[in-house]
């Protein structure tokens, strides 16, 4: 980290402003070689403070000619994005003149910097933990304003606490039973108490938590799967079009009409959705439908809600209510009836029998936009339902819940250890590992690889 990195940190293409940054010791430098407030000046220009903003001019490594005319901001480490010195030049955003300037930077001795090397760095200086890395790149990936509103609070560090509080718990523990093990005369031998029971019992639900909150709410940052089902030509297509306000799916009087399943990304009410139109579920000796119909049942399968239609004059049978509630049985899922074509026949509606009253139920008409306010209201209940988003302010990713399980594990060992009055040395042994599995969700304990594999995936300049 001794050297300087450079990069620009905008989008490639045309637009207002482009942003290139440089961060390391030569960074103020080689900003005041290329610098200058004056249009005629080729010196370069001395005595840049920190945290203002200067206007002026970027010059060519010779002092020559101007590549634009610049606003610039000098950052003095540790107050800076990745707590070294930073400069942030702020040119016109043309890939030409961005490229340009960043060459000169490269000629002055800058480095291009890596994807996500920026952020690597305020990590490695301990500016900010891994959890709150991560929390960059979910907030530039960010698919929904819920979505933002987690990784937000990550990034101001609110999973970074709560895992330190429960590391720091583990941590006073691991220090009463390693006095006992450096100095068993001076101190009275250790004898787990109900203190200890309770303070691993604390720590073990609080990460069984963290993981069903994960499950409950990691959808939200990949998008709540909807797939509409049901027989050939209820409208499913209809009902797609309707959701995405716009035609999307085929829709034709002939039944068989979709064949391959079409996927489509929807927001409503700022909770990310992925609609997924199927083909119609029958019998059929024809070879593209029956292909069609494995891939529907698929996506039934991989759904979290699913829109199982219906239309008037025709009955819910038996099997499809064993698959319904099959389904429904299948953890964290739903299932909402929605009878189409209500416009068509209104008083001969099919009828749910008492047993499968609570599943949902709501009628519509694609044709004629009638209910589909309703059920995208329906569908949103259903989702907030299943996640208490008031409750929690985090949001563990699937890295950090393959952590949580790894503690879980641990701490079991831990928990039978004190039941089983275990030797001191193993119990110390098993606390360490708890402690190191949750450090690896902050940074303290992770490998090189998994630092490598978090910030591989950033964009270069971030
Ligand atoms: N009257 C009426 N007709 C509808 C309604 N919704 C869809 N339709 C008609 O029903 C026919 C089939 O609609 P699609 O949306 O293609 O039905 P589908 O379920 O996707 O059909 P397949 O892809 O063949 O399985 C079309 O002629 C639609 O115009 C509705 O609410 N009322
Ligand atoms: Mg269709």
């Amino acid at each position: 980290m001794d050297d300087t990195i450079a990069a620009i940190a905008t989008p490639f293409g045309s637009g207002g402003i482009g942003v290139i940054r440089i961060s390391g010791p030569k960074a103020f430098d080689i900003a005041s070689t290329l610098f200058s407030r004056r249009k005629n000046r080729s010196e370069g220009f001395t005595g840049l403070e920190s945290h203002r903003v200067y206007d002026g001019y970027i010059f060519d490594s010779k002092n020559r000619d101007i590549r634009d005319e610049v606003l610039l901001i000098p950052m003095k480490g540790p107050c800076s994005y990745t707590a070294e010195d930073v400069v942030e030049i702020q040119a016109h955003a043309g890939p030409i003149v961005l490229r340009t300037i960043l060459d000169e930077i490269l000629t002055q001795g800058a480095r291009l910097s890596e994807p996500g090397e920026f952020t690597k760095r305020a990590f490695l200086n301990q500016r900010i933990d891994l959890t709150q890395a991560e929390a960059v790149a979910d907030i530039i990936n960010a698919k929904s304003v819920s979505a933002l509103k987690f990784a937000a609070s990550q990034n101001l560090g609110a999973l970074k606490r709560q895992i330190q509080e429960l590391r720091e718990k583990l941590i006073q523990f691991l220090a009463l039973i390693e006095v006992n093990i450096d100095f068993p005369d001076d101190v009275e031998p250790f004898e787990p108490s109900q203190t200890e029971i309770e303070l691993v019992d604390d720590v073990l639900e609080k990460c069984r938590e963290f993981i069903r909150q994960h499950e409950d709410a990691c959808f939200l940052k990949e998008g709540i799967r909807i797939t509409i089902c049901g027989a050939p030509n209820v409208g499913k297509s209809s009902l797609m079009n309707r959701l995405l306000e716009q035609d999307r799916s085929i829709v034709t009087a002939i039944p068989g009409t979709t064949r391959d399943p079409i996927e489509e990304g929807l927001n409503i009410e700022g909770i990310p959705f992925v609609i997924i139109d199927t083909a119609g579920i029958h019998q059929t000796d024809d070879l593209v439908e029956i292909i069609g119909i494995e891939k529907a049942k698929d996506h039934i399968t991989a759904a979290d809600l699913v829109l199982f239609l219906k239309e008037p004059g025709t009955h819910f049978t038996d099997r499809e209510f064993e698959k319904v509630v099959s389904v429904e049985n299948q953890l964290g899922k739903k299932v909402i009836f929605v009878i189409n074509k209500i416009d068509l026949n209104e008083g001969n509606l099919p009828e749910l029998s008492e047993k499968y009253q609570h599943i949902p139920k709501i009628e519509i008409s694609a044709l004629l936009n009638k209910g589909i306010i309703e059920l995208k209201q329906k569908i949103v209940n259903i989702c907030i339902a299943r996640l208490d988003m008031g409750k929690s302010s985090v949001i563990p990713n699937l890295r950090h819940k393959k952590a949580l399980e790894q503690a879980v594990e641990n701490l079991m060992f831990v928990k039978t250890g004190l039941k089983q009055s275990q030797e001191e040395e193993i119990l110390a042994i098993d606390i360490k590992n708890s402690i190191d599995s949750l450090g690896t969700i902050t940074g303290e304990t992770a490998s090189l690889d998994i630092l490598d594999s978090i910030f591989n995936n950033f964009c270069i300049g971030k």
